[in-house]
C-alpha cells in the first residue's frame, strides 16, 4: 500500500461529486478534475481543507454520564461531556454493550438501519459495512426501508407503474432527450447543482450540455419551481412560480383543459392504462361538483387561469416529457404529484416514447438518464438479517419515542419495534431527519447510541460511543456506479486522521470480541477484498471478449472503463409497443390511473387515483412564508461542511437563505441581514441575500449546514449556523408511503438585531478525565 501522503504522485480517486485526482504540492493537496469530465462540481474542492480540520474526530470517546450510570434513556445526550479512550478499551466496551442488548432483548432491539450517503467506494461503503457487520456477528437489526430521497415515489410507482429501478433508471435517456423531445415540463426543475452529483460517482456530468443542446435544437424547457435558479439561465425562459406545494393543481388544471379542448389521447387511455373513467369523473367534478378547470387551478397555484391554459395549450402534437423532481414527493402528499405526472404524461399519449412521457428525478442525480452498464460491479455481501421488523426510514424518532405503537404502511398495519440500541455508520440523522428538537428527545430514549464519522457531527455529539473513521482518501477502494462507464481505482493520498480506523477495522475488532471475526473478515484484508470486488467486473470484461486489465494492471492504471448497454426504454417501452404480450408488472398490467389495490387500502392521505390534497402546513399569520429546505450546492447535505469550498460560500459563517424583495422589505431585511427563521418548531439563524429569483412568499435555506445550538440545555435551542431541519414538520407523506417532507413547511422571518453567537459547530468536545483522579476522589 502506497503509505506515504507527500509522495508527489498524482493519484486517482473518486467521490459522489466525480472523479478527480489528487497530488501534494508544497505540502498542499491539490484536487484536479478528472480530463473526461466536461462539468466538474467545485464540491470535490472541500477535501483539501477538509482533510486535517479541527471538525475531524481524532480518537474514540465515550460519554461520561453513560460510563457513570451505564446504558440508559438519558435526555444528556447532546449536552453531556466525553471520555478520551484507546480502541481496544472502547471496542470491548461497546462489544460488552452489544452482547448485552443481544442477550437481554435479541437482535430486534438493535436498529441498524443507518440510512446515510457515506463516502464514495464499493467496498469502504459504510452501509454495506455496517449491516454485515450486524448480521454477521450479532444476527440482524431492525433495518429501514426506502430513502429520504424518494421515500414516496418508491412507493407509489410499483403500484401505478412497475419496478422502481426500471422507471427511473431505463424509461428516459438523455440521449433519446437530446434527438426527440419538443417540450420538458421541468416540475422542480433540473438544477445541474443536484446532477453533478451521484451515488457512487459519475465521470462525466453531462446534463448541461444536453439541456443547452435540446435548446439548441428548438426544444423547449418550462421551468415550475419557486426558484429561478432551478434551470440553468441558458435554457430557462420560461419560468412559471407557481406556489410550492400546488403542482398536483396545475397539474389537474393542465387535464382539464386538454380534455374540454378535446386534446388527449383517448385511444391510449383505452388501449394502456387503467381506470381513466374514475379518474375523469372526478377531473371533470362529475364526482365531487367541483371541475378541477384552470381557474380552480389558478386560485391555489398563484398563477393566472390565462397561463394554465396557454402551458395546456402548449402541449398537444408535441413530443412532451413531464419531469417530476425528488423534491415535489418530499412534501405532504407527495404521492400525489408523482401519479399525476404519470397520468399526464398518458393523456398525452406520450408515456414509453423515446424522450417522451415521465421522467421521475430527471436531473436531480447523475445517476438518470443514462446508459446501463453492460458488465457487473460487485458490493460488499451483507449477509443474511435474521430480523423481519422495519420501518419506512423516515419515521424513526416516531418508532424510538412510541415503542409497540400501531402505524400503516402500504396496505400493512405494522407495530413500531422497542429498540435499545441505535447504531449509525455512514449517516447523519442530525442533518436529514425532521424537526430536530423531537429527533433529540428520541435519541434521549435509548439505552446506547453508536455512532462512527469522520467528523464531529451533531449525531457523534449526541451518540454514548463516537468512533473516529477514515475519509476515502486515506484508504484505497474501487469507485464505480451501475450507470457510469468508468471504473475508479481509489488510490490512498493521506496517512488517517489522529487514531480514526476503516469502518472495516472497526468492524473487524469488534467481531473478533464477538466470536464472529473469520465470518467478517473472510480473512480478506481491504486490498485483498477489492481484489475479490474486481474479480466479477474482470470476468464479465472477459466474457465480452474484452481485453481486460487485471487487478494489478486496473489499479496502476487508476481506472478502467466499462462497456454500456444502449437505451431502450426499459419496460414501459416494451409493453408500449405491445400492451398484451408485455404487460406491466402493475395489478391491471397497464399503467394505473386509478389504482384498486391503493383504493382497497382505504386511506383518505392517499385514495385511489390522483386527487388535490390540501397541505398539512399552510400560510397563516403565524408563519406567513413557506419555507423551502431543498439540497445545498456547494455540498452533499451535510458533508465535509467545514471544507474550503462550503465554507467559503456562506456569510459571515452562516448558511444563506434566499428571499424575494417584497418579503425582505415588510420585514426591513437588507441583502447581507442575518435573520432568524422561526416556528412552533424551533428558530434558526441565517445570513440572507435578496432575491427577485425566489418567488414572493418564499424563503429558501438549504439543508447541511451543522446543527449548532446555542445552549444544548435548552428544550428549543437556537440553532445559529441555519440547519432548516429544526423547522421542518416529522410527519409521512400520507399511510401509504410514510416519506420524508422535509422538503417544505411554514415559517416567519425576522432580522436578528442581537449579538451575533459564535459558531461551535466543528469545536470538538474538550474530553474529561474519567473516572476522576484517585487525588480528587480522597480529597473529598
Ligand atoms: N429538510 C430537508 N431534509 C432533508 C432533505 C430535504 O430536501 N430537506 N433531503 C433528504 C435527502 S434526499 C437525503 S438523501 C438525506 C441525506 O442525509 P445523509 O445521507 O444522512 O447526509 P450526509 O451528510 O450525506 O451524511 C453522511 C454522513 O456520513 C459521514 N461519512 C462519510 N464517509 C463516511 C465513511 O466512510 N464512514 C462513516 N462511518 N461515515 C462517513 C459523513 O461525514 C456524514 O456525516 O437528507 C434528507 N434531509
Ligand atoms: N449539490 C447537491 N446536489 C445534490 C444533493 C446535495 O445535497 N447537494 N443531494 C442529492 C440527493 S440525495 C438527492 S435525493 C437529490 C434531490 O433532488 P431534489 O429533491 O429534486 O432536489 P432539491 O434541491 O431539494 O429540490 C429541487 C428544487 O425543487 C424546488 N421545489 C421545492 N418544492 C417544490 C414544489 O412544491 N413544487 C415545485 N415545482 N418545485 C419545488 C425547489 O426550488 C428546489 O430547488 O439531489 C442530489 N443532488
Ligand atoms: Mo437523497
Amino acid at each position: 500500500m502506497t503509505k506515504q501522503p507527500n509522495d508527489n504522485a498524482k493519484k486517482s480517486h473518486s467521490s459522489h461529486w466525480g472523479a478527480f485526482s489528487g497530488q501534494w504540492v508544497d505540502g498542499k493537496l491539490v484536487i484536479t478534475p478528472h480530463p473526461i469530465d466536461p462539468d466538474p462540481n467545485p464540491i470535490i474542492q472541500n477535501f483539501p481543507e477538509a482533510l486535517r480540520h479541527k471538525a475531524r474526530i481524532a480518537k474514540p470517546m465515550v460519554r461520561r454520564g453513560w460510563l457513570e450510570n451505564g446504558p440508559g434513556p438519558d435526555d444528556r445526550r447532546g449536552r453531556d461531556a466525553f471520555v478520551e479512550m484507546e480502541w481496544d478499551e472502547v471496542l470491548d466496551l461497546l462489544a460488552g454493550e452489544l452482547k448485552r442488548v443481544k442477550d437481554a432483548y435479541s437482535a430486534k432491539a438493535i436498529y441498524g438501519g443507518s440510512y446515510g450517503w457515506s463516502s464514495a467506494g464499493r467496498f469502504h461503503h459504510a452501509q454495506s459495512q455496517i449491516h454485515r457487520f450486524l448480521n454477521v456477528a450479532l444476527g440482524g437489526y431492525v433495518r429501514s426501508v426506502n430513502s429520504y430521497s424518494a421515500g414516496a415515489s418508491t412507493v407509489l410507482i410499483p403500484h401505478i407503474l412497475g419496478n422502481y429501478e426500471d422507471m427511473t433508471r431505463r424509461n428516459i435517456g438523455w440521449d433519446e432527450i437530446v434527438e426527440h423531445t419538443d417540450i420538458i415540463l421541468a416540475f422542480g426543475g433540473m438544477n445541474t447543482k443536484n446532477s453533478r452529483v451521484a451515488g457512487g460517482g459519475i465521470s462525466k456530468h453531462t446534463e448541461h450540455r444536453d439541456m443547452i443542446a435540446l435548446s439548441k435544437r428548438g426544444g423547449e424547457l418550462v421551468l415550475i419551481s419557486p426558484l429561478k435558479s432551478d434551470l440553468p439561465d441558458e435554457v430557462n425562459q420560461d419560468w412559471v412560480a407557481a406556489r410550492p406545494g400546488t403542482d398536483v393543481a396545475l397539474m389537474l388544471g393542465i387535464a382539464h383543459t386538454a380534455v374540454m379542448d378535446g386534446t388527449h389521447d383517448r385511444a391510449f387511455l383505452a388501449s394502456h392504462t387503467h381506470g381513466w373513467n374514475t379518474f375523469e369523473d372526478y377531473l371533470m367534478g362529475r364526482s365531487d361538483g367541483q371541475p378541477k378547470d384552470a381557474a380552480w387551478a389558478a386560485a391555489i397555484t398563484g398563477l393566472t387561469a390565462d397561463a394554465i391554459l396557454k402551458l395546456a395549450r402548449r402541449l398537444p402534437g408535441k413530443r412532451a416529457l413531464f419531469v417530476v423532481a425528488h423534491s415535489l414527493q418530499r412534501a405532504k402528499h407527495g404521492e400525489q404529484p408523482v401519479w399525476m405526472a404519470s397520468v399526464l404524461s398518458a393523456m398525452f399519449g406520450q408515456s414509453g416514447l423515446p424522450g417522451g412521457g415521465f421522467g421521475y428525478a430527471l436531473g436531480a442525480i447523475a445517476n438518470y438518464g443514462r446508459h446501463q452498464n453492460a458488465v457487473p460491479i460487485a458490493g460488499l455481501p451483507q449477509g443474511k438479517n435474521g430480523v423481519s421488523e422495519f420501518i419506512p426510514v423516515a419515521r424513526v424518532s416516531d418508532m424510538l419515542l412510541n415503542p409497540g405503537a400501531p402505524f400503516e404502511y402500504n396496505g400493512a398495519h405494522m407495530t413500531y419495534p422497542d429498540i435499545k440500541l441505535v447504531y449509525w455508520a455512514g449517516g447523519n440523522p442530525f442533518h436529514h431527519h425532521q424537526d430536530l428538537n423531537r429527533l433529540r428527545k428520541a435519541f434521549a430514549q435509548v439505552d446506547t447510541l453508536v455512532v462512527h464519522d469522520l467528523a464531529w457531527t451533531a449525531s457523534a455529539r449526541h451518540a454514548d460511543f463516537v468512533l473516529p473513521c477514515t475519509m476515502s482518501l486515506e484508504r484505497e477502494d474501487i469507485g464505480s456506479s451501475q450507470t457510469d462507464p468508468m471504473m475508479v481505482a481509489m488510490h490512498q493520498m493521506a496517512e488517517p486522521f489522529g487514531d480514526a480506523r476503516d469502518d472495516y477495522a472497526i468492524f473487524t475488532g469488534l467481531s473478533e470480541r464477538l466470536g464472529a471475526a473469520d465470518a467478517f473478515t473472510e480473512g480478506r484484508t481491504p486490498r485483498e477484498w477489492l481484489k475479490h470486488l474486481y474479480q466479477p467486473t474482470y470476468d464479465g470484461l472477459k466474457a465480452k471478449g474484452i481485453d481486460a486489465p487485471d487487478f494489478d494492471a486496473f489499479w496502476a492504471a487508476g481506472e478502467v472503463m466499462l462497456p454500456q448497454l444502449p437505451l431502450d426504454g426499459g419496460t414501459l417501452r416494451a409493453f408500449r409497443e405491445d400492451p398484451e404480450g408485455t404487460p406491466l408488472p402493475t395489478t391491471s398490467g397497464k399503467i394505473e390511473i386509478t389504482s384498486d389495490t391503493i383504493a382497497s387500502f382505504g386511506y383518505d392521505d392517499c385514495p385511489g387515483h390522483p386527487v388535490w390534497l390540501t397541505p398539512e402546513d399552510v400560510v397563516d399569520a403565524a408563519n406567513p412564508l413557506q419555507l423551502v429546505a431543498n439540497q445545498p450546492a456547494s455540498r452533499l447535505h451535510s458533508q465535509l461542511d467545514f471544507g474550503g469550498h462550503s465554507s467559503a460560500e456562506k456569510r459571515r459563517g452562516r448558511e444563506v437563505a434566499r428571499m424575494h424583495p417584497i418579503d425582505a422589505d415588510a420585514r426591513g431585511i437588507k441583502d447581507g441581514d442575518i435573520i432568524r427563521l422561526f416556528n412552533q418548531r424551533g428558530a434558526c439563524l441565517a445570513s440572507v441575500v435578496v432575491t427577485e429569483d425566489v418567488m414572493a412568499g418564499v424563503v429558501q435555506l438549504p439543508t447541511g449546514a451543522y446543527y449548532d445550538p446555542e445552549d444544548p440545555n435548552e428544550e428549543k435551542p437556537l440553532c445559529v449556523h441555519g440547519n432548516p431541519n429544526v423547522l421542518t414538520r416529522d410527519t409521512g407523506t400520507s399511510r401509504l408511503a410514510q416519506g420524508c417532507t422535509g422538503q417544505l413547511t411554514v415559517v416567519n422571518v425576522e432580522k436578528f438585531t442581537g449579538n451575533l453567537p459564535p459558531i461551535q459547530a466543528y469545536d470538538p468536545p474538550v474530553p474529561v478525565i474519567w473516572p476522576r483522579p484517585p487525588k480528587l476522589e480522597a480529597a473529598e
